[in-house]
């Protein structure tokens, strides 16, 4: 095991500035008022370090935050996930594993750059990512057509979009960052044009919608010739090989790449999703690597909910599912 098995650092991320809509910022609160920190340790047994009260980081709010290289709060998300990252830096520098509970998408900025850094320190190693969502989350502040810097998080940790100002991610430094090649996708279905060139021209591995699908087969066996065999195990077993045996993993995981009819409440749904089943498959199978060193959730918005209850509800348990199936709470 990369990191002890037992014990978990918990960081729960009340954060929405890496976009417009409010609500992401109570996800951490919801998540675990339905139990999902209970059950890890009260029926897998694992050790929590780290309060389970939600971080606000208002005092970190700057009182005006123009916008800079287009970028909207770049003085707030910068100053956040730079504390997170120190948080997480902690957590994992003792060998824990680290759960961070978001927030939106942006909040992988300190989270990633947190476990590069101690991974780095305790193992010498450079650590991978895995990084589930319909979107790439990798536009540069220059080719975002929003500004929202949860769509430019992977452009940051990889140092595709570089920053000296301190204020403005400059903190980030080359102990923080990732390796492109060592960065792979699943579950895109959302990607803007500039984002696709950026894939290409850093030859970055990245599985689509249309991967999953077209890697299923039809079974030879002759009474059901009509069941499909979904393609999501070998492409699992695909983005594995890429990165790597005994790499340590960090999984980066957007509720949006679930199909919204099991995660409605999110900031930017799109139809054509994965199944939560293929979603909790994913972490089952990279919790079996027994490499995983960091896992964040991001991106549920219990607002965000046309029928409330229902809605935000369903959301939340496939955030839990997911998490636990990370946790290895399904295998036998
Ligand atoms: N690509 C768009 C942008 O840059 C949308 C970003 C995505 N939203 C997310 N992140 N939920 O995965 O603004
Ligand atoms: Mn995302
Ligand atoms: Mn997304
Ligand atoms: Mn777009």
């Amino acid at each position: 095991f990369l990191s002890n098995p037992e014990d978990i650092g918990v960081v729960a991320v009340g954060f929405s500035g890496g976009q417009g809509k409010s609500g992401v910022d109570a996800a951490p609160s919801a998540l675990i008022e339905s139990g999902l920190l209970a059950q890890l340790q009260n029926e897998l047994n694992y050790k929590l370090h780290g309060d389970d009260k939600v971080n606000a980081y208002n005092d970190l709010v700057p009182k005006q935050d123009p916008p800079y290289r287009n970028m909207k709060n770049p003085g707030t998300v910068s100053a956040v996930t730079q504390r997170l990252s120190e948080q997480v830096y902690a957590h994992a520098k003792e060998g824990r594993m680290v759960l961070t509970l978001g927030g939106d998408h942006s909040i992988a900025i300190g989270t990633v750059a947190g476990t590069a850094k101690a991974i780095r320190e305790r193992l010498g190693r450079e650590i991978a990512v895995i990084w589930v969502d319909a979107h790439s989350d990798i536009n540069t502040p220059e080719t975002s057509d929003s500004g929202n810097i949860h769509g430019m998080p992977v452009a940051f940790i990889t140092g595709l979009a570089k920053e000296e100002k301190p204020e403005y991610f400059g903190w980030l430094k080359p102990e923080h960052l990732l390796n492109v090649s060592k960065l792979v996708y699943i579950g895109l279905r959302d990607v803007d044009a500039a984002e696709k060139k950026i894939l290409r021209e850093n030859g970055i591995k990245a599985f689509s919608m249309f991967d999953i699908d077209r890697y299923g087969s039809l079974p030879p066996w002759p009474s059901f010739p009509f069941l499909v065999v979904y393609g999501i195990g070998r492409v699992v077993e695909m983005a594995l090989a890429h990165i790597g045996n005994d790499t340590p993993i960090h999984l980066s995981f957007d509720v949006d790449a679930i199909d919204p009819m099991w995660a409605p409440s999110t900031g930017t749904p799109v139809r054509g999703g994965l199944t939560l089943r293929e979603g909790d498959f994913i972490c089952e199978s990279v919790h079996l690597t027994g490499n995983l060193v960091a896992v964040d959730l991001v991106e549920v918005n219990p607002s965000l909910a046309a029928d409330r209850e229902a809605e935000a509800n369903e959301t939340i348990r496939a955030g839990c599912s997911i998490v636990r199936c990370a946790l290895g709470e399904s295998l036998l």
